[in-house]
């Protein structure tokens, strides 16, 4: 047996260990965190509700059951006790906990941050929690032009981000494949279009990805197929065909996030992000915008330059010309 063998064992038996004793070290030194408003699959956290709180090296510093529903508090946290070396009870100063509900890791909503501070201090924290997230599709290509007599590949895991479930256990289907042919190698995820050498047009292609609880997320491919003149390596357009905003990328992120957009005209274009309560956050653009693609970048921080806390947000376009008004409304997930 090698060493890198010896010490990977060592740490998976360390960390089977820690599941196994799997209680919290109460030390002289602790934070408290509470919430007056947590939920459990879009319900106020069920009273028995079980949180459990790990520092970064993975131990569980703290644990509390709920008692009032949709409530939890005050939650003690422990820090470690530096007179063990050879213990490690729980967080240092500066650590980000991460918060699970009934087994599943928990969204912050904030107010505060899932941060230990110092010792004696009372951090509000709502939670969300889930007990499947469906996997989201991100970046995903809005459009994609190929000659007849050439295919497309596209690696759809690298597309696809689910909080709980592997990439390779997702299970991708298409659909609006009337003349583009699609085929979807199941253990690699990895699709392959093509076209009749005689065909040439437009198709929209939705692609989906399930998990194994049939939650799900889609997104379209428009595909254009040019017909086959022998030439290859054609670019795409300059200017977008219609208005568009892509999901951003990566998401969930930290610290930045990049969305790219589209408009076919020149026009006012507002990017706000909103919190969950819809309360505005920043604005990322807010001027006269020629037609083209565009790409910005957000990250994470209010318009006074503050972080903001983990957890969901809105971003939304709304680009305006004399004739018509485009809007358009996404998620994304902040994880501090
Ligand atoms: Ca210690
Ligand atoms: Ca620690
Ligand atoms: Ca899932």
């Amino acid at each position: 047996m090698n060493k890198i063998v010896k010490s990977e064992l060592l740490f998976i038996i360390l960390l089977t260990l820690n599941f196994l004793n799997a209680q919290v070290i109460p030390t002289n030194e602790w934070v408290n965190f509470f919430s007056t408003f947590s939920t459990f699959n879009d319900n106020p956290l069920y009273v028995g509700s079980e949180i459990r709180v790990y520092d970064p090296d993975g131990i569980l510093c703290g644990t509390f059951t709920v008692h009032t529903e949709g409530q939890y508090g005050f939650l003690p946290v422990y820090r470690d006790d530096f007179t063990t070396p050879d213990i490690d009870e729980g967080a240092d100063p500066g650590d980000t906990l991460i918060f699970y509900l009934n087994n599943h890791i928990a969204l912050i909503l904030g107010p505060g941050n899932p941060i230990w501070t110092s010792n004696g201090d009372v951090i509000e924290l709502n939670l969300e929690g889930y007990s499947n997230y469906a996997p989201v599709i991100i970046g995903f290509p809005d459009t994609f032009t190929f000659s007849s007599d050439s295919t497309l590949t596209l690696n759809l895991n690298d597309y696809v981000q689910d909080i709980d479930n592997p990439d390779s256990t997702l299970n991708w289907s298409v659909s609006g494949n009337d003349s583009v042919i699609v085929y979807i190698n199941d253990t690699t995820n990895v699709a392959i279009l093509s076209a009749p050498l005689s065909w040439s047009g437009i198709e929209n292609l939705i692609f989906t990805a399930m998990d194994d609880s049939s939650a799900y997320d889609s997104d379209t491919l428009v595909v254009h197929v040019t017909p086959y003149v022998g030439v290859k390596g054609e670019q795409g357009p300059r200017i977008p065909k219609d208005y568009f905003l892509s999901q951003n990328y990566p998401n969930p992120f930290n610290p930045q996030t990049t969305i790219k957009y589209g408009i076919p005209e020149q026009n006012y274009v507002c990017i706000r992000i909103y919190d969950l309560l819809g309360r505005e956050i920043k604005t990322i653009v807010n001027e006269e915008q020629e037609a083209r693609y565009y790409k910005i970048i957000w990250n994470g921080k209010d318009q006074f330059g503050n972080k903001v806390s983990s957890g969901m947000y809105f971003y939304q376009i709304v680009a305006r010309s004399k004739e018509k008004t485009f809007m358009k409304t996404k998620k994304l997930l902040l994880l501090q």
